[in-house]
């Protein structure tokens, strides 16, 4: 979608680096302005960026499954349709980044391909099973809160097409943590079974989704440069402390116990959580979590499965391409 407004012939031009150009690109990020795709900017800038964007829009794309996997046995039609909207906005998440990924000069095709082959990151989160209804409730509170907490700074991000994205996206995101803390409240507020079942969900969900924030700031080997290019506005540490702090008293209101005993809120009012198991966070971002094989085999199976589709929107787009050329020589 904004792919329109590249213009290439001069790309090679905007390659050569020299100083007064990178100390031009950071006075306008310091004077917060945004960077736009036809904009001069660091190579690294550029990197970065379509690193990140391009592990977003996966992590969009494979985070429909763990919740599609339950489109068929939600309890209530009512249930159904909510989830099944969720799970679409996802997919319109992924797309939207995608595009704006490809405002950087990587094409969309080569981004998926390398999901698929397993050599680009996408959350850790989406590795873990969902096991009961509970598990699409908690996902919704907490695995879309925590996106929530970590995209509204990314909608005052330095880059333009990125930053504009999330505008929508957080929005979305927020007709999803409120259907999943309804999920909660129902289960919380239904049998003794159900209110177990919640807490289960909890217990399984808590510690992997403090980890979707990424490592700790002292292992974060983005952060420094992406802070100064107004990528990031806040640390991995920040995001995850502010999470805890949001999500501590709604856990209260649920009568639901984070599965942290150690748990205390200090003097200025964080509260603070005991240490995060990092090489369990290690093992999944290297592919051995629970589900990272049947992720990437169920995103192969549809990117077959889809080909067709791919090559008649490509027939359909070359015949138009034809008929606008033989029409203007006319
Ligand atoms: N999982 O230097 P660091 C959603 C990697 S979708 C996997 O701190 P950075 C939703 C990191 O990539 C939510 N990998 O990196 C969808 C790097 O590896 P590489 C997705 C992780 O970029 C459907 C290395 O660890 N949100 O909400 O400065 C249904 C070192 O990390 C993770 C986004 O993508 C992880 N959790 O900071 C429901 C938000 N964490 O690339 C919900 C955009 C770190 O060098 N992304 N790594 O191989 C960001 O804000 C940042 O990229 C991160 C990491 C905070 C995640």
């Amino acid at each position: 979608m904004y792919t329109q407004a590249l213009n290439t012939p001069d790309r090679e031009d905007r390659c050569v680096e020299d100083a007064a150009r990178a100390a031009q690109f950071q006075a306008r990020i310091d004077a917060e302005e945004r960077i736009e795709p036809n904009d001069w900017m660091p190579s690294a800038y550029r990197k970065t960026l379509t690193r990140q964007i391009s592990q977003h829009a996966h992590s969009e794309i494979v985070g429909m499954l763990p919740e599609g996997n339950w489109i068929t046995r939600a309890p209530s039609l009512r249930r159904k349709a909510a989830l099944l909207a969720k799970v679409q906005d996802e997919c319109g998440h992924g797309l939207y980044l995608y595009a704006a990924a490809e405002t950087l000069g990587a094409s969309r095709e080569e981004l998926v391909d390398l999901m698929l082959a397993g050599k680009a990151k996408y959350s850790s989160i989406f590795n873990y099973p969902t096991l009961s209804w509970a598990d699409i409730g908690t996902i919704g509170w907490l695995v879309d809160g925590a996106a929530i907490m970590n995209q509204i700074p990314l909608c005052r991000c330095s880059y333009g097409p990125y930053a504009r994205a999330m505008i929508r996206v957080c929005k979305e995101e927020s007709f999803h943590q409120r259907q999943g803390f309804e999920i909660m409240l129902t289960l919380c507020r239904g049998t003794e079974a159900q209110k177990a079942m919640a807490q289960d969900a909890l217990d399984r969900w808590w510690w992997p989704v403090l980890m979707m924030f990424g490592p700790p700031d002292k292992l974060s080997q983005h952060s420094d440069a992406s802070t100064r290019w107004k990528i990031k506005r806040f640390s991995n540490d920040e995001l995850r402390q502010k999470f805890v702090d949001a999500t501590v008293p709604q856990a209260q209101f649920l009568g639901l116990t984070i599965p942290d005993p150690g748990m205390k809120q200090n003097e200025a009012g964080n509260w603070v959580y005991s240490a995060i198991d990092w090489e369990e966070f290690n093992q999944v971002i290297a592919g051995n979590g629970p589900c990272n094989r049947d992720r990437l085999a169920a995103r192969r199976k549809a990117h077959d499965e889809g080909a067709w589709v791919r090559e008649a929107a490509q027939a359909y787009a070359e015949k138009r391409r034809q008929r606008t050329a033989l029409q203007a020589a006319e």
